[in-house]
């Protein structure tokens, strides 16, 4: 439990939580001096900008779109005269921050994927204008989380090297909120379901800073009261439940209170769905019932806001999802924004909610250089210790942060890294352990493995609940006219796995291939939206050959921006709908093939 993470902000009769989404004023800092020359004071010479948002594609220079390093945004805000503690709350900024009120330090945060929280009661003048800062950087290194590099260009100009393949956008990315709460207050909850024959349990606990009493009420959707409990830990029983379920949601609220007799002091509305996960064997069952998945990886990612939280762009993302009949995605590569997961909550959508391990190996092409076979070492470095620290730590905060959604059945812990030495055993081994002190609801754990951790060379799938494959056949490995050979070697390396007998679901969590919207040709070639198509149906022959596959998420929902190079064109077009989110033929392949699966 971390104060520090706090739960999402919300408005009642004992808490407000005031947005401070809009124009903030900004400014690079290349030279990195805002610091000395107190900038944390007063922002000279700023410029204006929305938050949220990333910043780079708000700009029309490739400077700016690419710049790397510090930046600040600082923003006058008036703080309200009310009761209790004042915090200041950022969805997210992006790698890292430090956050100051009225010229002080208060916090500083790494990770650009969960929320930057602030107690800044003693620093903030209230009924009065206050002046916030943040100082934000975006570099990448090898032990940030994703990994990568700063590359410097001949005039001296830093951009981001990426080990990974999506943009790196940076800046205040999600909302941010000035929240009061009172002195005596909830700090975090967490509930486990258990079902057993028409009766659902809620084993509660409540973390508060104070002694007073706590209060659970829980409700139905028509808001009647369906059970209430006393106590910081306890249990809540429910007849007759409506079960949370894959594509057909129910949503109980969760009242919190802390009371002193009858005098209520703090109060904290959850929404909590009942449901269990548990992987049997080589089935998915939620509630008891086997699920297959159908879905997508997905980003965070669109035209001019990049990778900047959008509920319309989130609606959108949720119908198209729909309208395809898919039940799953992976929140590759990254926490998402919290909105997401409500929406996946009401909509009965399955997460996989992965941690930013990403690139964690030595290419920046690692998709190519590892492709072909090659060892691209990785935890054998300098670096393994304070990456191994970071891990940690974005583990316990995702964790934290999401622990209490219906929606999350499942943490993914990595993508692709390098798993073929007992260095990465030792490393993963730590990250799983730790996952796993951390979850209440002991969710099942994974990771995504490409190709290189193949079965005979993989040290890290026995720490998996389930497996995660990200496989290219037909597209990385003998694409176009090469595809029957391709499918021959899927085949082979199932085989391969079929003969460890693991008895453990096998979910792939990517496969796809690049496709131009604009494309159409007869015989297919690759790019072409016919071979996408052909590619699907081909790996889905795969699929339905082995009952332990299951589940299937194509890379990637829609096109999405990464670096420039020459395996990209301006960004991954393996989307089955273009960055604007329209079907390519491929979404009706999905939409056919879902229906009935
Ligand atoms: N997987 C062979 C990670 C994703 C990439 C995807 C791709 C790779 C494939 C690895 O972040 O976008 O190359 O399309």
């Amino acid at each position: 439990m971390f104060d520090q993470m706090s739960l999402y902000p919300e408005t009642n009769s004992r808490r407000i939580a005031l947005t401070q989404d809009g124009m903030w004023n900004f400014r690079f800092d290349p030279e990195s001096i805002g610091e000395e020359q107190k900038w944390m004071n007063h922002l000279d010479s700023s410029i204006s900008i929305p938050v949220p948002a990333s910043f780079a594609d708000l700009f029309t220079d490739q400077y700016s779109k690419n710049y790397c390093g510090d930046f600040w945004y600082e923003k006058d805000m008036f703080v309200p005269n009310f009761e209790g503690r004042v915090q200041l709350r950022f969805g997210s900024v992006t790698h890292r921050c430090t956050v100051y009120v009225n010229g002080k330090a208060v916090v500083s945060h790494e990770g650009g994927f969960l929320p930057v929280l602030c107690d800044v009661t003693d620093y903030v003048n209230k009924g009065e204008t206050n002046y916030i800062a943040v100082r934000g950087n975006n570099e990448l290194n090898e032990s940030s989380l994703p990994c990568g590099a700063v590359k410097t260009l001949n005039d001296g100009t830093r951009i981001a090297a990426p080990y990974f393949d999506f943009f790196n956008y940076a800046g205040i990315q999600r909302s941010v909120y000035l929240v009061f709460i009172p002195e005596e207050h909830i700090q975090d909850y967490n509930t486990v379901i258990s079902l057993e024959n028409d009766k659902a349990y809620v084993d509660y606990e409540v973390f508060t800073n104070g002694n007073n009493d706590v209060v659970v009420t829980l409700c139905d959707k028509e808001n009647n009261v369906v059970c209430k409990a006393q106590g910081k830990k306890g249990q809540l029983q429910v007849e007759k439940p409506h079960l949370w379920k894959v594509r057909n949601a129910y949503l109980y609220s969760l009242k919190i209170e802390i009371k002193d007799g009858e005098k209520l002091i703090d109060e904290y509305n959850a929404k909590i769905g009942l449901r269990t996960v548990k992987i049997d064997g080589t089935k998915i069952l939620v509630n008891n019932e086997p699920v297959y998945l159908k879905g997508f990886g997905k980003h965070e990612d669109f035209d001019i806001i990049g990778r900047g939280f959008n509920y319309p762009l989130v609606k959108r993302d949720f119908e198209c999802m729909k309208w395809t009949n898919a039940n799953c995605f992976r929140t590759s590569h990254y926490p998402y924004a919290e909105e997401w997961y409500q929406f996946a909550d009401e909509e009965g959508f399955l997460i996989i909610d992965e941690v930013p391990a990403v690139g964690m190996m030595r290419s920046t092409h690692n998709f190519a250089v590892a492709g072909m076979g090659q060892y691209t070492y990785f935890f054998e470095t300098p670096t393994v210790p304070e990456l191994l620290k970071n891990h940690l730590l974005q583990v316990e905060e995702m964790i934290e942060r999401d622990k209490n959604h219906p929606s999350v059945f499942a943490f993914s812990l990595f993508n692709e890294p390098e798993t073929t030495s007992t260095y990465s055993h030792d490393y993963f081994s730590k990250v799983f352990e730790r996952a796993r002190q951390l979850d209440p609801q002991h969710r099942p754990m994974t990771g995504a493995f490409e190709k290189n951790s193949a079965p005979e060379k993989c040290q890290c799938y026995m720490l998996c609940d389930f497996m995660c494959l990200n496989r290219y056949y037909g597209w990385y490995i003998s694409g176009g006219p090469d595809i029957n050979d391709a499918i021959d070697k899927f085949h082979d390396e199932m085989k391969r796995w079929q003969a460890k007998g693991l008895n453990v679901p096998f979910v792939f969590t990517e496969f796809g291939t690049d496709t131009l919207a604009t494309e159409h040709k007869l015989p297919s070639v690759m790019w072409s939206q016919e071979y996408q198509n052909e590619y699907l149906e081909r790996n889905f022959e795969v699929f339905d050959t082995y009952d332990f596959i299951q589940g299937e998420l194509v890379w990637n929902f829609a096109d999405f921006q990464t670096t420039e190079g020459i395996f990209r064109v301006n960004g991954n077009k393996k989307g089955v709908f273009n960055r604007e989110r329209q079907p390519k033929d491929a979404a009706f392949v999905l939409k056919k093939r879902w229906a009935d699966k």
